[in-house]
């Protein structure tokens, strides 16, 4: 949900509360003030005090946890008594493993249990959520579906349907898209949509301009909603294009939902599994293979493909 969204929802609480005299409209006041200084951002003030009527009077609570994703909390050690504060601070700065986050008895603090929590929702968030519309409008892609109906609970669950496209996916491509081009690029959803609103519009042009440049033509680009790797046959079933490029949503990690992969294949038909095909993976800025460098790379890769007549193992093989 848009963080607008979430604060239309909380207003809206907090009015009909009000209106059924549970709370003050000190509250209301507070809560107002927080999202005026900052719209989204509610952890600008973590001593937020609300006046309660909890049926035994009006009754002050404070909240003073802050925004536990914020960086100066995510890289914070929570071990108690260290013995070398400075050793486990540089230890704990090597990895975005969750080490150093110290215990309360046998549990996990609160705050440790607070910020796997919130990045457990970013990577729920990212598989649930569709691509942006306006984002496939802007990069001219028509959309076309799978064989799932029944929207992403029927997608996790049957990842076989996934990865055929349905009748009408068919005929639309049939009609609309240029045959056997030298590249064909095509964009999926896949386990993250973040991850394709993340990178799309970065890796693009320069898969664009690297065909262009290395004399390759390119097909009819568009979008598959419910998107698997193994929708790659159908598509090379359809299109006969000599190298297909499928950029798709990674499964997301905890609190990484931005990672994109670009599954490629040489002449991609019916029978093909993941052994005739190749993967550029972890594409995000800031920290995975740069967007722009990754589509410089596929390029490359796919006149290699062409140059071998062949993918992933065969191609390892010649
Ligand atoms: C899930 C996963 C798997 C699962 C796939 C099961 C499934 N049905 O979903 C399993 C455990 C089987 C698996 C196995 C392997 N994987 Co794997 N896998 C992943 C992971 C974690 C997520 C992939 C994803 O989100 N795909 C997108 C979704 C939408 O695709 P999907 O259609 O649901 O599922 C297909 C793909 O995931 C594909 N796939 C998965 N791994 C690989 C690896 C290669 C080389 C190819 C071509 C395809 C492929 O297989 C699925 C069925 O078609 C990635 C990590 C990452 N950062 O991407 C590694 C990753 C892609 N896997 C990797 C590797 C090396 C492998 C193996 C070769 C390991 C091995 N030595 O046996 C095998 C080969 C798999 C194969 N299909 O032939 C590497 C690829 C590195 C590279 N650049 O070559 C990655 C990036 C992990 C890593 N960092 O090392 N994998």
């Amino acid at each position: 949900m848009e963080s607008e969204q979430i604060d239309l929802l909380i207003n809206e609480v907090i009015k009909r509360l009000e209106t059924e005299g549970l709370i003050s409209s000190q509250m209301q006041k507070n809560s107002a003030r927080s999202t005026e200084s900052n719209p989204g951002d509610k952890s600008k003030d973590p001593n937020q005090s609300f006046n309660i009527n909890s049926g035994m009077g009006l009754q002050t609570i404070s909240i003073d946890l802050d925004d536990p994703t914020k960086p100066v909390h995510r890289g914070k050690p929570l071990v108690d008594n260290s013995q070398d504060p400075e050793a486990l601070l540089a230890l704990m700065s090597t990895t975005t493993a969750r080490i150093g986050v110290g215990r309360a008895g046998v549990r996990p603090k609160t705050e440790s249990l607070l910020l796997f929590q919130s990045d457990f929702a970013v990577s729920q968030d990212a598989l649930y959520k569709e691509v942006s519309q306006d984002l496939l409008k802007r990069m001219g892609l028509f959309t076309v579906n799978t064989l799932i109906t029944e929207g992403k609970t029927e997608y996790l669950l049957r990842p076989d349907l996934g990865r055929s496209l349905s009748q009408e996916a068919k005929s639309i491509l049939e009609s609309k898209c240029i045959k056997n081009p030298n590249i064909q690029i095509c964009v999926g959803d896949g386990l993250s949509a973040s991850a394709i609103e993340a990178n799309l519009e970065k890796i693009f042009p320069v898969l664009q301009s690297g065909c262009q440049i290395a004399g390759l033509s390119m097909g009819t680009s568009f979008f598959i909603q419910n998107c698997r790797v193994g929708v790659m046959n159908d598509i090379g079933d359809i299109i006969e294009p000599e190298v297909l490029i499928l950029l798709i949503g990674e499964r997301p990690g905890l609190g990484r939902a931005d990672s994109m992969s670009a599954y490629m294949a040489y002449r991609p038909q019916k029978g093909h599994s993941d052994a005739d095909r190749e993967v550029i993976c972890n594409i995000f800025d800031n920290g995975g293979t740069n967007p722009l460098e990754a589509g410089a790379y596929a390029i490359r890769l796919a006149q290699d493909m062409i140059k071998n007549k062949g993918s992933g193992v065969k191609m390892k093989m010649a």
